[in-house]
């Protein structure tokens, strides 16, 4: 197999995801594919009890099928009041064929009587893998509150109801170069980014 060390193959059909990877990236320098861009369109049933389970079952399946490094992330929104959940069912909270508006608006009833008790943090596990060997593991949180009602258009998933309290602002009001400022993924990235530096 050919491999080009300029290339990182980011191990995800979520383009929201993808598209704050290439910002997040960038300081590495390296060409960002996503799946689609490097032919896989298999899909991993991801089978793990935590996300850091999940983000290296991806990375080291997907490296079976790309000569490139593969980073892929696992992530989610963990509710105090709802003892963590959606966790690592955040995807799929709503059930299947379900939209993210879908998803907002049962947290939301589920939140209804909660007053107080609205905390939540957002994690990110990534893992990065070549060869079906893996490279490194890393993670990042961002804690903050679940709002009232959605606000803002920007980002995806759960981003409109997740409230910073200090800017009152939601993901969904930052601008993609804020919620690399603030977000689990960038803290994850970052570390990624200091570990890879590290080992060279
Ligand atoms: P891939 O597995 O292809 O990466 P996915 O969307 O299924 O895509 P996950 O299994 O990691 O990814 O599920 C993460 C879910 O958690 C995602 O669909 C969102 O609902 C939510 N989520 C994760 N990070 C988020 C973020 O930065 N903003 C809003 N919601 C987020």
């Amino acid at each position: 197999m050919v491999t080009a060390a300029g290339i990182i193959v980011v191990a995800t059909r979520n383009t929201g995801k993808l598209g704050e990877f290439r910002v997040l990236l960038a300081p590495l320098g390296k060409r960002v594919l996503s799946l689609e861009d490097a032919g896989i369109d298999r899909d991993i049933e991801e089978s793990g009890a935590t996300f850091a389970e999940n983000a290296r079952i991806k990375a080291l399946e997907y490296s079976r099928m790309t000569p490139h490094t593969v980073l892929a992330d696992d992530s989610g929104l963990e509710v105090r009041a709802l003892g963590g959940r959606p966790g690592v069912f955040s995807a799929r909270y709503a059930g299947p064929g379900a939209s993210d508006r879908d998803r907002n608006r049962k947290l939301l009833e589920q939140l209804e009587h909660e007053d107080k008790n609205r905390e939540a943090r957002f994690f990110c596990a990534l893992a990065m893998a070549r060869g079906g060997a893996l490279i490194l593991e890393t993670s990042g949180e961002c804690r903050g509150i679940i709002a009232r009602a959605p606000r803002g258009e920007n980002g995806f998933g759960y981003d409109p109801v997740f409230l910073i309290p200090e800017l009152d602002k939601t993901f969904g009001e930052f601008s993609l170069e804020e919620k690399s400022r603030y977000s689990h993924r960038s803290r994850a990235a970052r570390n990624l980014i200091d570990l890879l530096k590290r080992n060279n």
